[in-house]
């Protein structure tokens, strides 16, 4: 990407699109490691290394003061065909240390061993406290021009191209812990704009647990794993964290949400992201307006089921990073519109009766629309994960002029973290010289010094006024981007410890958004509260809970109570009446099925050109076919990406049978457990085990041919979203269709009204 235009890259961006879907009929499927195949051989012949895979980027090579360097991307790595010291000295030898002899004795003076061993062993940083696992990616953001009105924002103008670096992540778990775990997901952006870099630091709900930030340390080690035994890892099914929520009740928001489908993502691609606080607009007239950041995904919202969840764990715990590089790789570009809810800046800062200060409320869609302001693409994995992903710091207060705070009290905590964070995790105030970090803007700060840094600043004079540096750096005025504090008139009041009255409120919106949800999403509500409570040791705490379930709706309480095997709890008082917001749900649209998986079971036996036509079909739709067969390698000329051994239903949308594959010969029960009673079937058991857990777990499942007589040995033919014809172009049209509605929703019966 280095040293071109954003216009360039999205130029590059599609011509990559269609190499890729030559490259994708080739025998390797996204993910294979490197960017040329290796030879069986060790290499013997000194060569430069190897460049990084087509779908890589890299941060720009920008000076750590923000200039352009014109350097190639690839300055940032290795350079050289040798082997060499971290100072540039050629080596000959790193497989021996430096020895008295054969037998030894190690030598202290051995340099390169001990500049190996050193480096290795801090190698690490510490993790984040939070949002420890994530993933990134690099990609470019287009401005509509359709927020001028309500900011000055340069990088929101219409076809103004910023690049970017997105970060999403669990809360909960530590760096290595699974990707499909029930949580909150960060979505962070870092635009690299030409005013500034603007970080929005948001999440995949849009309100959060507490309302003041003194709040944060409790929730935190409420949910983080009991400090005794240090479990359970990456998830809020524990005493404590139901402990905290049923006692701090302003937590019941965020909580449903994250007990509803939202806290388990289908991918990062069918994630909404929200900025959750309210921010405060200027425009370039000094206006102002209040505002709360969307991203809306083009593939729409779409979560796993609690089971696909639970089995990702084990069988994929890198399912989410995983889907997001692979699909870069296919060039399925993931794709989100950022839009904005504007509301009138009044002293109440209230819209609708709601404070917009309080980060546990939202405000419905249907009450104030989003409206699109600009588009996001990524298009570049991280060439190196612990350079990019890792090192990446974001703060909510790295703004660009035209965008301001407001003063929620979470937001105005978050202020002061984010910077102190970064200080024990990036080892000193310099982080913004990280590569990842470095602004896109100029910068002439009149910071100095400190560890790590790479500034060779020039001058003599870094302070103000000055007259021995010519007066530099100047202030600018407003008409030269200069940064806007709005100048909010700040009410007269007492200094107190206090939340203003409005803040009392805890339950209306988690009843609202109970009352928006699909009876299949009720349902699933209720099993996940009835599953994470059910986990809890103390009865007091289910108790509690119950309570605050009895103050957001009777059905939800009295089916998780008879999940529990406790009495149900009468509310304490009437509950409010609440206008449900539609938009809320995940059911009952239809989106784009770009990128979806599709797994294609393969008789070798069977009729291979009906299969390469299907997966070259498939190809052009923009989905990604993997062929699933009894051994690797290929079937005919078809390469096979997945066997029966390792292909597991949760990593496919839909599936399709092109043939009745007999047991393969690895299909011995008493080795695998996954292989099932091989041997009483004429179909290899993991392939009926294949269309079992996809039909449980409502995907689309088509075949043709002999494939049918596998839909009837699983016990599933004619089912609804199960799909037969003589055709198999026929079979995959229909199954496309279905793919647009995500699941085939009827297969969950619809229980709770
Ligand atoms: Fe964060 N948060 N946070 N947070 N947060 C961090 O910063 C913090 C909050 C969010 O991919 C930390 O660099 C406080 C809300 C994301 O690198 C830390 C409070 C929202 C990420 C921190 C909040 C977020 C973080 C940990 C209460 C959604 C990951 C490491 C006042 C709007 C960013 C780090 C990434 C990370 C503090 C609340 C989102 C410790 C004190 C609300 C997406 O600084």
């Amino acid at each position: 990407m280095e040293s071109r235009k954003p216009a360039e890259v999205v130029r590059n961006v599609v011509d990559a699109a269609a190499e890729k879907v030559a490259a994708a009929l080739a025998p390797d499927a996204p993910g294979a490691p490197g960017s040329v195949p290796p030879p069986v051989e060790e290499p013997t012949t000194p060569q430069e290394p190897l460049p990084p895979k087509a779908e890589q980027g890299t941060p720009q090579t920008r000076t750590p003061t923000g200039a352009r360097t014109g350097v190639p991307a690839d300055a940032h790595a290795q350079q050289g065909a040798h082997l060499t010291t971290a100072q540039g000295a050629r080596l000959r030898d790193t497989d021996h240390s430096l020895k008295a002899g054969p037998r030894g004795p190690v030598l202290l003076q051995d340099h390169h061993l001990r500049e190996k061993i050193t480096h290795f062993d801090h190698e690490r940083i510490p993790e984040r406290v939070v949002h420890a696992r994530g993933a990134g990616a690099h990609g470019v953001f287009t401005g509509y021009g359709t927020a001028e009105a309500v900011t000055r924002a340069g990088f929101l103008r219409k076809g103004h191209e910023t690049e970017v670096f997105v970060r999403f992540s669990t809360v909960l778990g530590s760096r290595g812990s699974a990707d499909s775990v029930r949580d909150t997901r960060g979505f962070a952006t870092k635009f690299y704009t030409d005013e500034g870099t603007f970080d929005l630091v948001g999440n995949n709900m849009p309100v959060f647990f507490i309302q003041d930030a003194i709040k944060f340390p409790d929730i935190i080690h409420a949910a983080k794993p009991h400090p005794d035994r240090e479990i359970p890892q990456a998830q809020s099914a524990h005493d404590t964290f139901w402990d905290f929520v049923s006692l701090h009740t302003e937590a019941q928001h965020h909580t449903m949400w994250n007990m509803s489908d939202r806290g388990i993502p289908r991918s990062y691609r069918t994630m909404e992201g929200f900025g959750v606080h309210t921010f405060r607009l200027v425009n370039a007239a000094g206006e102002t307006a209040l505002a709360k950041f969307h991203w809306k995904p083009k593939l729409g919202v779409h979560s796993l089921t609690w089971e696909e969840a639970q089995l990702l764990g084990g069988i994929d715990p890198d399912f989410h990073r995983r889907d997001l590089y692979d699909a870069i790789e296919a060039g399925a570009y993931p794709e989100w519109e950022l839009g904005f809810q504007v509301f009138p800046d009044t002293p109440e800062e209230t819209f609708a009766g709601i404070d917009l200060l309080d980060p546990t409320k939202l405000v419905p869609e249907e009450l104030a629309p989003v409206q699109a302001v600009g588009r996001l693409v990524l298009t570049r994995t991280p060439t190196n994960f612990f350079a990019e992903t890792e090192q990446v710091a974001f703060h909510p207060g790295h703004l660009p002029p035209g965008i301001d705070v407001t003063n929620d009290p979470l937001l105005q905590g978050r202020l002061f973290s984010y910077v102190d964070t970064q200080l024990t995790r990036l080892g000193g105030p310099n982080f913004a010289q990280i590569p990842v970090n470095r602004p896109h803007a100029a910068v002439n700060d009149m910071l100095r010094d400190g560890f790590h840094q790479h500034a060779v600043h020039a001058g003599v004079a870094p302070y103000r006024p000055n007259s021995l540096d010519g007066g530099n750096p100047f202030p600018a005025g407003d008409d030269e981007h200069a940064f806007v504090d709005v100048p909010v008139t700040v009410a007269q009041a007492p200094k107190v410890r206090a939340n203003p009255a409005s803040f009392d409120d805890h339950f209306s919106q988690a009843r609202l958004f109970w009352q928006s949800m699909s009876p299949v999403e009720r349902e699933h509500i209720v099993r996940a509260y009835t599953f994470e409570l059910g986990k809890c040791y103390h009865q007091a705490i289910r108790e509690r809970q119950l309570r605050c379930l009895a103050a957001i709706d009777p059905v939800l309480c009295a089916e998780v109570a008879t999940g529990l095997g406790l009495p149900v709890p009468e509310p304490t008082g009437p509950l409010p009446e609440v206008t449900p917001s539609p938009a809320l749900s995940q059911v009952g649209r239809e989106w784009p099925a770009d990128g979806r998986m599709v797994g294609i079971v393969v008789d070798p036996d069977g009729d291979l050109d009906d299969v390469d036509r299907v997966r070259r079909s498939l190809l052009a739709a923009g989905l990604v076919p993997l062929l699933v067969a009894p051994h690797g390698g290929t079937v005919g000329d078809l390469p096979v990406q997945r066997t029966f051994a390792t292909g597991r239903s949760v990593e496919f949308d839909a599936l399709l049978l092109a043939g009745a594959p007999a047991p393969a010969p690895d299909a011995i029960g008493a080795r695998d457990a996954k292989a099932g009673t091989a041997g009483a079937v004429a179909v290899d058991p993991r392939v009926l085990l294949l269309v079992e857990e996809c039909w449980r777990h409502a995907k689309a499942i088509g075949a043709w041919g002999a494939g049918v007589d596998v839909l009837r040995q699983a016990g599933v033919a004619d089912t609804p979203g199960v799909v037969t014809a003589t055709a198999a172009a026929d079979v995959v049209d229909t199954v496309g269709g279905l793919l647009a509605r995500h699941r085939v929703w009827e297969r969950f019966p619809a229980r709770i009204a």
